[in-house]
């Protein structure tokens, strides 16, 4: 009798190659257990030893960090909250909520995303079993809370939302931002671009609508995110590439748009038809053209209606969430990535809290592939990144 997992038929695959299950066994062995130590121990010193009758010595009296996961202040994964946001700089990631639905043109309830993130993102724990990681033991996370937005003010709040996300894109923390509805995809990338100097950023945008068009119901709403954007110099709309397009929620104005711009746009019938390996390189081929780096963009919605209930304007058809994710794992992986928005989930028609699971998934994977490729944690602030702001980038809309 042996307790070797690798000798136990259940481990091998038809080829004798090993599965991903057992390479995943193996990998957990050699990750540190370092950051979990220093966990427990600051919470023995913060929330004091627990009582008498507690066996497991590492548990304090007073929550402090990962458990139990139904306890605790809602940050993003229990990530430290910089109240200081000068010092945001002193983390590789930074977690910024966005709580922002003027935008909306259906269903309100964005402005409720970060919190409904949060709130389920306690469930996670910072190990991944396919992946060999453990966030906790790579990198340093913080979140720095929420964008003061300005209710039934978009233009007001896309200040508030450029300018913070300019402040922590600039500290050289990367940026993880939690929307908010798909409006605030322009005010995001002009905060990127303020610092780019000359650099370009290229956009890569998952999502059922296109949202390309001037102006809708007289005004930018989540509708027209990337037709401002891509007005901006260093985003070229040729960089703009636009993943799971389609269904009976496109607008006209907006497809004109994508004509006149050659952005580059995959449907999910395009993306399941070339296979997803094939609309990876695609999307990766183009939004790298001649770029710096890549800001990735992603509408829950691009994932099927069935899965993520709790979004702005639900479009049937959608990509399945395996498909979503296996094409994030291949760009952040295989791209220099400047940041990473998730937005739409809108927490009050949401069931069990799924959407915002979803919206969690997406967020993780995308710091597992960050440390996987090397780009996480960051050893030096990345060249792309201009100390001086271009304010040229804020003019008056015309
Ligand atoms: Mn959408």
């Amino acid at each position: 009798m042996t307790t070797d997992p690798s000798n136990d038929p259940v481990f091998q695959s038809p080829d004798g190659a090993s599965s991903e299950a057992q390479r995943a066994l193996e990998m957990e062995a050699r990750l540190p257990l370092t950051g979990w130590q220093q966990e427990v121990s600051q919470g023995l010193e913060y929330g004091l030893e627990a009582a008498a009758s507690i066996r497991d010595r590492t548990i304090p009296t007073f929550s402090r960090g990962e458990l139990p996961h139904y306890a605790g202040i809602n940050t993003f994964l229990k990530a430290p909250y910089v109240e200081d946001v000068r010092k945001v700089g002193e983390y590789d990631v930074a977690i910024v909520g966005i709580p922002h639905d003027s935008g909306t043109t259906y269903r309100p309830g964005t402005r409720f995303g970060p919190q409904g993130i949060r709130r389920i993102s306690a469930l996670y724990t910072p190990y991944n079993f396919e992946m060999g990681i453990d966030l906790r033991e790579s990198i340093t996370l913080c979140d720095v809370g929420d964008v003061f937005t300005i209710p039934a003010n978009n233009e007001k709040s896309f200040d508030q939302i450029s300018k913070g996300v300019a402040h922590v894109f600039a500290s050289g923390a990367f940026p993880i931002l939690l929307g908010g509805d798909h409006s605030i995809g322009f005010p995001t990338v002009r905060g990127i671009c303020r610092h780019l100097g000359d650099k370009k950023v290229g956009i890569i945008h998952f999502d059922r609508h296109v949202d390309t068009q001037e102006t809708d119901l007289d005004e930018r709403m989540h509708t027209c995110p990337w037709f401002h954007a891509t007005n901006m110099a260093n985003a070229p709309a040729k960089n703009l590439v636009q993943m799971g397009i389609g269904g009976w929620q496109v607008p006209r104005q907006g497809v004109k748009v994508c004509r006149e711009r050659a952005t580059n746009i995959l449907t999910v019938t395009d993306i399941t038809e070339m296979g997803l390996d094939a609309a990876a390189d695609f999307a990766i081929a183009r939004a790298t053209d001649g770029t710096d780096c890549v800001w990735i963009s992603f509408d829950i919605d691009c994932i099927d209606a069935g899965f993520v209930p709790g979004t702005g304007w639900p479009e049937p058809g959608g990509l399945l969430p395996r498909e979503a994710l296996y094409l994030l794992k291949r760009i952040v992986q295989e791209t220099t990535v400047c940041g990473i928005e998730v937005v739409e989930v809108s927490p009050p028609y949401d069931v069990s809290d799924m959407t915002s699971l979803m919206a969690t998934r997406v967020i993780c994977d995308t710091m597992a592939h960050l440390v996987k490729s090397g780009q996480l944690p960051r050893r030096e602030k990345p060249s792309y990144i201009h100390e001086e702001a271009n304010m040229s980038v804020d003019e008056p809309w015309q």
